[in-house]
């Protein structure tokens, strides 16, 4: 099976799990990057069944917009039953590394709403210990070089992202060289920096459920 033929079938096996954990009229949490994008494609034949979608980032807007797919503000949302996204790195406990499509702050406020959140990868994005993805922080413009020095005194190498400004408008440093063992605590010690909006670290709010994409099909973990 191809890459986009494992994204796919662990799309439709989320879902299948929508269909089945959301009641009808629930409003859904839908993050980003290609695997997400393959999952709304799969959630567009039931949209009559959903009042709507949360997106994650604009372009997640624009695609479920394309489906004819409602797209409500979250702060008019109270509740979220299901969210489902991709991730660059997960490990054996749910927890991930985001943000490698600079959607991470998004991402996370949606994830905070959801009861569940359901992550969707294909087999390559399951590691013993992350970090070998560097690791995406979404930093305030003016506090990107206090910011990059602060990380650096981590043991990471900060890298910034070129010609990138997230949906937020602010910059996105890309830490290189981290070996994450501790996922928990960095991802708080990462927030403690003044000028961090949001690091891509998915630890302190793990998956609930990680749906695997390999060659002997959808394992489901958690
Ligand atoms: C988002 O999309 C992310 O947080 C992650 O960066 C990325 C994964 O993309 P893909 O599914 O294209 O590998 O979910």
């Amino acid at each position: 099976m191809t890459q986009d033929e494992l994204k796919q079938a662990v799309a439709q096996a989320a879902a299948d799990y929508v269909a089945e954990k959301a009641p009808a009229g629930a409003i859904i949490g839908v993050g980003t990057g290609s695997t997400a994008n393959f999952f709304i494609d799969a959630l567009a034949p039931l949209k009559d069944r959903y009042r709507g979608a949360v997106a994650s980032s604009e372009a997640t807007r624009k695609r479920l917009e394309g489906h004819g797919i409602p797209v409500l503000d979250l702060n008019e949302v109270e509740h979220i039953p299901v969210y489902v996204d991709g991730a660059d790195e997960v490990d054996a406990g749910l927890n991930m590394i985001k943000g490698g499509g600079g959607a991470l702050t998004r991402e996370k406020i949606v994830a905070a709403v959801a009861d569940i959140f359901v992550c969707i990868a294909d087999g390559s994005k399951l590691v013993d210990t992350m970090g070998k993805f560097p690791l995406p922080v979404e930093v305030i413009p003016m506090a990107r070089a206090h910011v990059a020095r602060q990380l650096a005194k981590l043991g990471g190498k900060p890298v910034l992202r070129e010609d990138f400004v997230t949906d937020n408008g602010n910059l996105i440093l890309d830490v290189h060289g981290l070996a994450i063992t501790d996922p928990k605590g960095l991802e708080a010690q990462i927030n403690q920096i003044v000028g961090v909006v949001t690091n891509g670290l998915f630890a302190v709010r793990p998956a609930n459920l990680l749906l695997l994409g390999t060659a002997d099909g959808v394992r489901r973990i958690g």
